[in-house]
């Protein structure tokens, strides 16, 4: 059995990279893709969810990560810096302790990043600073500061982060052998659904897979820029991940929906939840509230009767991060454990035995 070295090393054809290059690896990506038995025989399709939160800082931004730092140690760089939401400071931070002699600077909105993001950040020694701001706010100070100084910008305006990222279209392919009918994703900065569709674009014409899928982008209904085609000055929303106003990737993100004839659709918070709890409980995946988006708008188009006529087609969500990233908002969402003296009677009552 060869064993997996990570998206550069697999699909090494498909991506700017040469024997010069350093690769820089976690041995990111080969997610699953898991059929789910529930959400299948509720909308009639075949849906399957590509769990992203199994790579190795537990989001998507792995695959970008490993292809931005790649990058910029071939170049020389010694100082990475992003503007981060959280998964992405997360994934910077480790790739470059991985890179070795990398400094890597995040800047993050105050009070607005789940705990375990900010957690890995920092154990991996980036220089973690919080802006009293949002993330808009952050990543213009970002833009200007990679512009005038000799440090390299590692969020997805940076190209290869995309590169990297289209690698989960080809994976999907790979697996399904050709693409699916639908693709769900959830959109915050646009770089996620830019990449799939370049990767399905990509594996399409070099003939690994004959069709193309529709995309069906969602966000948040208080981060909701595009669907609202206009700037969303102060983003609100419990997923924290995806509470960005004026995405970086907005022209590519609605390329990628009408080349595709597909959609970019909100969802509101409660819906997130709900389908958020609904993964967890009825699926067995953890993912965190920004990832249940997508399946949030999948119910959605269903209760709206989009899929009618494609029954049996297949469906393919994005799960973009980890459930164990966001601690506080699955904790807040169920009942507290009882608590019980060490009583064999009592225990038994309880569970009634
Ligand atoms: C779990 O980390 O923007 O539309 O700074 O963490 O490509 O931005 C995170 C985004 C979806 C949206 N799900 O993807 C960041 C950041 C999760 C995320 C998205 C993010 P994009």
């Amino acid at each position: 059995m060869v064993s997996w070295k990570g998206i550069i090393e697999r699909y090494r054809d498909f991506l700017p990279v040469s024997d010069k290059t350093p690769v820089v690896t976690l041995h990111e990506g080969n997610t699953p893709l898991i059929p789910s038995r529930d959400l299948s025989e509720e909308i009639g399709l075949e849906v399957y969810l590509k769990y992203e939160g199994l790579n190795p800082t537990g989001s998507f931004k792995d695959r970008g990560m490993t292809m931005a730092i790649s990058k910029a140690k071939e170049k020389g760089c010694t100082v990475v810096m992003c503007a981060s939401t959280g998964n992405t400071s997360a994934s910077a931070a480790a790739y470059a302790a991985r890179g070795g002699s990398m400094k890597c600077v995040v800047l993050i909105p105050e009070g607005n990043i789940a705990l375990g993001k900010l957690a890995q950040a920092m154990i991996h020694q980036a220089k973690v600073i919080a802006v009293q701001g949002n993330f808009d706010e952050a990543l213009t100070l970002v833009k200007e500061i990679t512009r005038d100084y000799p440090v390299e910008l590692v969020n997805s305006l940076n190209p290869y982060r995309i590169e990297g990222q289209k690698t989960s279209a080809f994976e999907i392919c790979d697996v399904l052998e050709d693409a699916p009918e639908f693709h769900a994703i959830p959109v915050g900065n646009a770089g996620n659904i830019t990449a799939y569709w370049k990767g399905y674009k990509e594996y399409k014409q070099r003939q690994r897979s004959q069709s193309l899928p529709r995309m069906l982008g969602f966000q948040a209904a208080g981060a909701a820029p595009i669907v609202l085609g206009k700037i969303v000055e102060r983003p609100e929303t419990i997923a924290t991940a995806i509470r960005i106003g004026n995405p970086a990737s907005w022209k590519a993100a609605e390329a990628a929906r009408d080349e595709s004839s597909g959609r970019i659709d909100a969802v509101t918070d409660e819906e997130i939840l709900q389908a958020y709890q609904r993964l967890a409980a009825a699926s067995g995946v953890f993912v965190e509230p920004a990832s249940a988006a997508s399946v949030a708008g999948i119910l959605k188009l269903h209760q709206d009767g989009y899929f009618k006529k494609f029954k049996g087609a297949r469906l393919v969500c994005t799960l973009t991060g980890h459930g164990l990233k966001d601690p506080d908002i699955a904790i807040k969402n169920v009942k507290a454990p009882v608590s019980l003296k060490p009583d064999i009677k009592e225990i038994l009552k309880e569970i009634g035995l």
